[in-house]
């Protein structure tokens, strides 16, 4: 088996058209509500944990209204943690007790997950973490990250490393064999020396391609949120993944190999600052500047997946769901400039940002103008039209910029005014 960026842009088509996914954050820490890395945070122990488990009841899970309302965003697929660093898994796993069938619930709520997310004709993503906090052969005492990292009673710990990789592998196994088609894979995540073998990652991803050949995962056998790994060098191995998961951070200048060639890349973000449930945690970014940060990564040739975080019943927050509707009326209008876009290989304008689909390009205009729209990198004799995305109005090149000390440059004019009227359109195409 090889790996090579040819297949990785072969595969990832569909990705890299859709641009926009929704991920969630959710498990028995949504009880407690302080995020996903609450028992870690707070050292709990297993014990002190349990009642989360032994109450876990979302009775208004109902993941079709989540599809729905990700569809209704403009999203086009989905990544729910089957599996996080706390080791509670979501779905019948046939390895372990610690899952969702012996909660109060009583049943595979991936299952359900799977089905609802198909049904509303998007794309099936799966999360799964590589470290595990529950299981008694993942390192604990000497492991940065373990609730269990400074306590002395695990000290002379022995643990069989490879008995932790065998059931994580058949966990793995499980997923990618269970449910269907699943589309994404989002391994969750290496650090120090937890990284691509360690993990068996040639032996794993064997397993799931030969299971999935067609689905995409992401490059965190190889990296956390930080690293581009493999991807980016002549040398990419089987376990590369197929896009770097940049996790709140948008590349300056989207992500390029060695050769310079553009790589699939995927900025992960929350909406307010935690990924997984917490009441408390209000500050929300306005929709405005995420849907912003979704045009700029499409201008750098990358995707966005924006989180929400349900609580312990199965509901999203209020606060994201307004957002999610902002989303959804500015994607009714916009979306054109989004889905099958990319760099647009133009000088960025100081007034935002170039999104291109082929000889298309969509200027998104972040800043009230005075004047006309100068478009940087377009020459008049370049532009046969140029309309507004919201209501295909027509858009002029300014003439009377022409003729003087400007007159080689390239000046969009709205209205029969030589500026643009205010409140400005949100686009013009
Ligand atoms: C990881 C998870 O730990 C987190 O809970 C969430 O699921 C997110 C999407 O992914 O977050 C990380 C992973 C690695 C680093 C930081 C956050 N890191 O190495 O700095």
């Amino acid at each position: 088996m090889i790996n090579s960026l040819d297949m990785i842009n072969k595969k990832t088509e569909w990705f890299r058209h859709d641009r926009f996914g929704m991920f969630i954050h959710w498990g028995i820490y949504s009880i407690p509500g302080k995020g996903e890395w609450y028992r870690s945070h707070q050292k709990v122990s297993i014990e002190d944990y349990q009642p989360y488990f032994d109450a876990f009841n979302p009775t208004q899970y109902n993941p079709k209204e989540w599809a729905k309302l990700a569809k209704a965003a403009g999203m086009k697929y989905m990544v729910l943690t089957a599996k996080h660093h706390d080791g509670f898994c979501l779905f019948d796993s046939k390895y372990t007790d610690y899952k969702v069938t012996n909660t109060p619930i009583g049943r595979d709520l991936v299952a359900e997950y799977v089905d609802a997310v198909r049904s509303e004709g998007l794309k099936v993503g799966l999360y799964f973490s590589l470290i595990d906090w529950h299981h008694k052969d993942y390192p604990k005492y000497k492991d940065l990250n373990h609730p269990m990292r400074d306590n002395e009673d695990y000290k002379d710990e022995e643990i069989d490393f490879e008995n932790y990789l065998d059931y994580m592998h058949h966990q793995v196994e499980e997923i990618v064999t269970n449910y269907g088609q699943i589309d994404i894979l989002w391994f969750d995540y290496s650090y120090e020396e937890m990284v691509g073998e360690k993990w068996r990652a040639t032996e794993l991803i064997k397993m799931v391609r030969k299971h999935q050949p067609n689905v995409i995962i992401d490059n965190r056998l190889e990296t956390s949120g930080e690293g581009f790994g493999s991807i980016v060098t002549d040398a990419i191995n089987l376990y590369s993944g197929d896009f770097v998961s940049p996790e709140q951070i948008v590349p300056h200048e989207g992500i390029r190999n060695y050769k310079g060639e553009f790589i699939p890349w995927e900025l992960c973000i929350t909406m307010n600052n935690n990924w997984a449930y917490n009441p408390n945690d209000h500050l929300y970014k306005p929709a405005k500047v995420l849907i912003r940060k979704l045009i700029e990564c499409v201008s750098k040739n990358g995707n966005m997946i924006l989180n929400v975080g349900p609580d312990a019943l199965g509901n999203i927050p209020q606060d994201s769901i307004a957002i999610l509707d902002t989303f959804a009326t500015w994607m009714n209008q916009h979306q054109e400039a989004i889905y099958g876009c990319g760099y647009a290989d133009l000088v960025k304008p100081e007034w935002g940002y170039y999104t291109r689909n082929n000889n298309t390009i969509y200027a998104h205009i972040f800043e009230q103008p005075i004047g006309p729209i100068y478009l940087p990198g377009l020459k008049e004799t370049d532009i046969k039209r140029m309309s507004f995305l919201h209501d295909a109005g027509e858009v002029k090149i300014s003439k009377s910029w022409n003729t003087n000390a400007f007159k080689d440059l390239c000046f969009a004019q709205y209205g029969d005014v030589d500026h643009f009227t205010y409140p400005l359109p949100n686009d013009i195409a």
